[in-house]
């Protein structure tokens, strides 16, 4: 399989990430993707698609913000990485200058901080992700590896380590009949609240319970309906469980006889991975992937959590040979 990268994506490189009261050691980091390339072997740098598709999906103000916010942050005489701290939950906020106010506008969570090069490397996670997309529309399949992950981040706004969502920058610029599976152990609310209602792309997702998971106010399975569906599972859900999930949401896809198929892919469903709670096994992607490919649509695996780092190469490359 043909397997993209570019190393700009190094360049969001957090510190910490606000979490349980505190300052943690960010969980989504560089070290990542050190275990993803030394197991898939080599990787071809992307293209560059510009700004179109990006603002195909998201608001002009909001990148604004992601292209200026750490300036500004720096500018207002602070140090280390632009945080939001107060959101407008009255969702009509006035305009306002502060970077304070602007990081909550555009947010809704404080685990998903702007550093000095986070724009550059959620520009190029992008142009990777597309220049992939271009090998699937030829037919082939395709691997992109992205980081930091997309499916958390709306039409205009960032959470969950998530900045641009490049599974909706592709799935709107592959102008086809488009299924996205997402199959990261969060909901990805992000790509719900872009896609949904669209005729030309339906979206499954698993994964965890949003009662006992992050990001709580979305994924549950009452938001199915439409182009949609949400398949939540308890915490310690094992592969037969899964698998069966797998396959319901496999069907439902398959009845929109879908031209070309994105997978959100994320290792977090992994049993030792350190932030979430399902028992899925390294081999046990390889028979997810399988399942996955018997659909028969060129696809477009796009890489999004996985925090187990020691694991995380072998997990992945499991998942990719199941292709
Ligand atoms: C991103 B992706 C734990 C904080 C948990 C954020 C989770 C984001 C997951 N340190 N909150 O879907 O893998
Ligand atoms: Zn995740």
């Amino acid at each position: 399989m043909r397997c993209f990268w570019d190393e700009r994506q190094r360049a969001h490189a957090p510190a910490a990430e606000f979490f349980n009261g505190a300052l943690q050691p960010a969980a989504e980091h560089p070290g990542r993707v050190d275990a993803i390339l030394a197991a898939i072997g080599p990787t071809e740098a992307p293209h560059d698609h510009g700004m179109e598709p990006l603002l195909a999906v998201h608001d002009a103000g909001y990148i604004e913000l992601l292209r200026t916010a750490h300036l500004e942050w720096l500018a207002a005489g602070r140090t280390g990485d632009a945080i939001p701290y107060a959101f407008p939950v009255q969702r009509r906020p006035p305009k306002l200058d502060r970077i304070d106010a602007r990081l909550g506008q555009y947010s809704y969570d404080t685990c998903t901080p702007i550093g000095p090069g986070t724009w550059e490397a959620i520009y190029w996670a992008a142009q990777t992700a597309l220049s992939a997309l271009h090998v699937v529309k030829g037919g082939e399949h395709a691997f992109a590896l992205t980081r930091p992950p997309g499916h958390h981040a709306g039409r205009d706004y960032m959470g969950g380590y998530s900045y641009l969502n490049f599974a909706a920058i592709c799935a709107v610029e592959a102008g086809r009949r488009t299924a996205i599976l997402d199959i990261d152990y969060h909901h990805g609310n992000g790509t719900q609240d872009i896609v949904a209602g669209r005729e030309d792309i339906r979206l499954a997702s698993i994964h965890a319970d949003p009662r006992t998971d992050y990001p709580f106010f979305w994924g549950h399975a009452e938001e199915s309906g439409g182009n949609i569906l949400n398949l939540p599972l308890p915490r310690g859900t094992e592969f037969a469980a899964y698998d069966h999930a797998l396959a319901q949401a496999l069907e439902w896809i398959g009845q929109g006889s879908p031209e070309l198929l994105i997978v959100s892919f994320g290792a977090d469903t992994y049993a030792g991975d350190p932030i979430s709670h399902f028992s899925i096994q390294t081999a046990d992607y390889t028979r997810l992937a399988r399942r996955i490919a018997a659909l028969g649509s060129p696809t477009l695996i796009i890489m999004e959590g996985g925090y187990a780092v020691e694991a995380l190469g072998a997990n992945v490359a499991s998942f990719v040979s199941g292709y």
